[in-house]
């Protein structure tokens, strides 16, 4: 077991804002469960977010999926995540230059910086893709995930990459909130723990999907690979009860973060 600190206690060792909310809320409404809501519909992601808000702390979309995304998307969601006390994470995977994500991050059709608390980036261009997205994120209080590491299958973000990612981190501590991670109990560069480790490839049953994915289960995922938030996606919304799915998968992640502690 990967020994870790209370969350309301890593709330004190960030200096971004998200971050220090995001372990406030995980603390007191006692879930590090993050949802991946790939749902085919705008719509029907806003009906999923409903019904499972209370078990989450974070929603996570990708914008770009949803055929009827219109200027309407990000008020509604934002309204939902005061409603049940959830935060937003736009899983963007930004990966230009500085001055072109500045473009993307808040223009465009999806204006994603007016209504994502969290997105998040690829480190490939250099450190210019952290100070783009940070001109428009910091005056809003938004906090950035890097990619550290990936889920998939023969993902090329290991080794030298990883270690490049927490040294870039801690460059910026006001607005890197975290990380995209999968085994962050195993990495030899040293982070601060005011950092978010966030971890994708999560399925009480383990195995795959045929396109890349690798899954770990919830108790694995928190207390061996040393993640702090588990984000499920099929395993909760194709479940047959998405709400009693969510439910367990919160007491899994949860009990895992206790034990750990
Ligand atoms: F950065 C990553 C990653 O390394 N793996 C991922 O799977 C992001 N993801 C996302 O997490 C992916 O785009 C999906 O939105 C989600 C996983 O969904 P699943 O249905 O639980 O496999």
């Amino acid at each position: 077991v990967f020994k870790r600190d209370s969350y309301e206690h890593r709330a004190t060792l960030t200096e971004n804002k998200c971050a220090k909310d995001l372990w406030n809320l995980m603390a007191r409404k006692k879930t590090n469960l993050c949802v991946a809501a790939d749902v085919g519909t705008a719509k029907e992601l806003i009906v999923l977010a409903d019904k499972i808000g209370p078990e989450i702390c974070i929603l996570k979309t990708h914008c770009d999926l949803y055929p009827d995304f219109d200027d309407a998307f990000g008020a509604t969601l934002l309204e939902l995540a005061a409603k049940h006390d959830f935060m937003i994470f736009e899983d963007r995977k930004f990966a230009d230059i500085g001055n072109t994500v500045v473009g993307q991050y808040s223009s465009g059709v999806h204006k994603i910086a007016d209504w994502s608390h969290i997105t998040n980036a690829h480190i490939v261009p250099g450190a210019g893709i952290i100070d783009g997205l940070k001109q428009v994120g910091l005056p809003k209080g938004r906090g950035l995930l890097l990619l550290a590491e990936m889920s998939s299958a023969g993902t090329m973000a290991k080794g030298q990459y990883t270690e490049d990612a927490i040294a870039m981190a801690a460059k910026h501590p006001d607005f890197v909130m975290g990380f995209i991670s999968t085994r962050p109990s195993a990495w030899k560069g040293a982070w601060s723990r005011g950092l978010v480790q966030m971890t994708p490839g999560v399925q009480l049953g383990g195995g795959g999907d045929g396109l890349g994915q690798q899954y770990n289960t919830p108790d694995r995922v928190i207390k061996e690979c040393g993640s702090d938030v588990i984000i499920v996606g099929r395993g909760i919304y194709k479940a047959a009860d998405p709400v009693a799915s969510a439910a367990e998968y919160r007491k899994a992640g949860w009990d895992a973060y206790v034990s750990a502690l």
